[in-house]
């Protein structure tokens, strides 16, 4: 019997696996990667009395070898809040699936869990833009939400890039250093410089994606453009949250240039919290959820197509 572990790279992937293991601690095979590189499925080779576990990862993008792996007879527990389209039919597959926008996989897991795990679960909630969950979720309850806020971000953070090189930390590291803390105030206590180091080039990336040059705006969306560079690959989806969360009326695509095209994030106003993944699923290599949605290469001649788009959908 063989057990599987698949989570994205992301606060809320490593956080709901970390909440899961601590709650029912086991050998696992970890498979994950940077914060897009979600096609994670394809990776396990599971058979009869295997046991998957698949979480914050879109079922959409991994229906295929979804199928496949119940196909072998192996076990699937799937939760996630990503649009899943429709759910296979298995006597072998347990699926909690929630795209409500104020949502994410990590308080899927604190639910499943009876609240086991909360400060976990509010620290996942901040890192994967949910404030408002995390504070509501945090009621009753004497958390530092300032350090559980910091914590998420700087965990999900840490995520984003177009390989595992762009990372300070690779995913599946992060993970085997938080689990071993029952509370994350713990983790922060001992482990303060890996945070601290997180921090350092956030502050840095944060600074040169601030000078980003505007390429539409409206009075409810907003088009930027960053430049090629490792660090703009690693502050886009957190740029976006910013300034979604400063502007809550206003949705913002960040595009950062790549060869022939661009990679693309896209937030929708938090006040309606929708139009993020139609607005992605239009083109070719796009998915994610309501609230938040990305592109994973928008080539040059599709830009005009896409800022006509962007302005309808907002
Ligand atoms: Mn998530």
């Amino acid at each position: 019997m063989a057990n599987f572990d698949v989570f994205n790279g992301d606060a809320d992937g490593i956080i709901s696996l970390v909440q899961l293991r601590l709650a029912s601690p086991l050998h696992s095979t970890l498979i994950t990667g940077y914060k897009r590189d979600i096609n994670l499925l394809s990776r396990v080779d599971a058979g009869i009395n295997d046991n998957v576990v698949a979480l914050d990862i879109s079922m959409r993008s991994n229906k295929k070898d979804l199928i496949r792996i119940l196909g072998e007879g192996a076990k699937v527990l799937y939760i996630d809040h990503h649009n899943s389209g429709e759910i296979p039919e298995s006597e072998n597959l347990e699926a909690i699936i929630n795209t409500s926008p104020e949502m994410c996989t990590a308080m899927l897991v604190d639910m499943h869990l009876d609240g086991a795990y909360r400060a976990w679960a509010v620290t996942a909630a901040f890192g994967d833009n949910f404030p408002k969950l995390a504070r509501q979720k945090s009621e009753g309850y004497n958390f530092p939400l300032e350090s559980l806020s910091r914590l998420g971000r700087l965990i999900n953070y840490n995520s984003y890039g177009s390989s595992l090189s762009d990372l300070l930390y690779e995913p599946s590291e992060l993970y085997s250093m938080l689990v071993k803390y029952k509370d994350p105030m713990l983790f922060l206590r001992e482990n303060g410089a890996i945070i601290d180091l997180l921090e350092e080039q956030y502050d840095d990336d944060m600074l040169l994606a601030e000078k980003s040059e505007i390429l539409d705006c409206t009075k409810t969306g907003k088009i930027l453009i960053l430049e090629n560079t490792v660090g703009s690959r690693r502050i886009s989806g957190v740029f976006g949250n910013k300034l979604s969360q400063k502007y809550p009326n206003m949705a913002h695509a960040i595009l950062t240039h790549k060869k022939d095209g661009y990679m693309v994030s896209i937030r929708s106003p938090i006040a309606s919290g929708v139009g993020s993944d139609e607005l992605a699923l239009k083109f070719k290599s796009g998915g994610g959820r309501p609230a938040a949605a990305g592109i994973n290469f928008l080539h040059e001649h599709d830009l005009e197509g896409f800022i006509e788009a962007f302005r309808k959908a907002f």
